[in-house]
């Protein structure tokens, strides 16, 4: 297998080092388990390792690889186990906060060219959360696609409403709907381009991994049965996977997500409220919070009904939420520094008195 058909573009090889290349190999990272990783080289699959240098030097987990990455390795025993050595440059990089209390950055995927965000027609659809995982690929400048499966649990008359919702408040992003129980994937398929790499995103159950078995034509990977439909809490994916399909598209399929807390997404909440930014660039003050002040563009419009309650909330919602928690890991992360400092320091005046 050649690393083009890896998704090995040309960002990435002018960003290669010519001089690791004596020492190391190139490969991706195709799957990510707790501590281990699998990577998919020249030479196939292998499991993988981190150089303790790697771990040591880590400050944060964007420093650790994770799904689609491309690393410098070494291959050990026949090319059945390797070290990563160092991360090659990202061109995308997906993360959100860490699902709960703490405040932390989880990666998601990284190199990943087109989000391909899925929500059921029945239950699940929600234009809010689509909104969000809009905002956290474009923060990333991921092309996102939204893909709506179970078209066959819904009658048409519901379908376009939905479209049309999407439509009206979501202009300019390309929407699918489909069903997995069809088997005419032709629209899906005609987007997953040879070379590029796709992202399977979305809540559990939306049937994520059973579009990735009819793509690839065979039940490869596992989906939940009849048995567990009403078992909500389970994930049936358990871990991030790197697929190439036969028509040479790469695909990452990932575990449902019931939370995708925005870090750091003011880039992304501007490119997909855009109305809403737009307004606010005649509002009377430069950093008017479009909560109280007088003179606010955007309040206004929310009178006049010229942009929708449900969207100002979830644009005031993810504006504060994006700064707290910036704000929250950045303190933490001092804090962390800080205190490594007065640890060296302690040790320095102790070794200083011992000698
Ligand atoms: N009616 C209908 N059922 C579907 C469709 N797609 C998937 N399903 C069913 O929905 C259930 C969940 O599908 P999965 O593919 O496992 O869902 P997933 O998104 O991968 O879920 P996680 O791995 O937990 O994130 C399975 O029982 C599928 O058979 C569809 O288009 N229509
Ligand atoms: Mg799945
Ligand atoms: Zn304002």
């Amino acid at each position: 297998m050649e690393l083009k058909a890896l998704g090995l573009s040309n960002w990435f090889r002018d960003r290669i080092r010519g001089t690791m290349l004596e020492d190391y190999q190139l490969a991706r990272i195709s799957a990510v388990d707790k501590e281990s990783y699998i990577i998919i080289g020249v030479s196939g699959e292998c499991r993988a390792e981190l150089t303790g240098k790697i771990m040591y030097a880590a400050g944060s987990p964007i420093d650790y690889p994770t799904v689609g990455d491309w690393v410098y390795v070494q291959y050990f025993d026949e090319n059945t186990f390797a070290v990563i050595h160092e991360i090659v440059p990202r061109r995308t990089l997906l993360k959100r906060k860490t699902p709960g209390k703490a405040v932390d950055i989880q990666l998601i995927a990284a190199n990943i060219d087109t989000a391909l965000i899925v929500q059921s027609l029945d239950s699940n659809f929600n234009l809010q959360r689509l909104e969000r995982y809009l905002v956290v690929a474009r923060e990333s400048s991921i092309l996102p696609v939204i893909l709506l499966s179970k078209s066959d649990l819904v009658s048409e008359g519901h379908i376009n409403a939905r479209l049309k919702e999407i439509s009206k408040r979501l202009p300019d992003v390309i929407v699918v709907s489909f069903s997995n129980l069809s088997g005419d994937m032709s629209e899906i398929r005609e987007m997953l381009i040879e070379g590029e790499t796709f992202c399977l995103l979305g809540s559990s159950g939306v049937g994520k991994t059973t579009l990735l078995n009819n793509l690839l034509g065979e039940e490869t990977y596992e989906t939940r049965t009849v048995r567990e439909k009403d078992d909500k809490g389970r994930h049936t994916t358990a871990r991030r996977q790197l697929t190439i399909l036969d028509n040479g598209a790469i695909i990452i399929d990932t575990p449902g997500m019931r939370e995708l807390g925005a870090f750091d997404v003011e880039a992304g909440i501007e490119s997909t409220f855009t109305g809403i930014a737009e307004l606010s660039r005649s509002c009377r003050f430069t950093d008017c919070s479009h909560t109280q002040e007088t003179g606010c563009s955007v309040l206004s419009a929310l009178e006049d009904g010229r942009i929708e309650r449900k969207q100002y909330e979830n644009y005031i919602k993810m504006v504060r939420e994006s700064r707290h928690y910036s704000m929250s890991y950045h303190e933490k992360r001092k804090k962390d520094k800080d205190f490594g400092k007065m640890v060296r320091t302690v040790k320095k005046i102790k070794d200083n008195k011992i000698k």
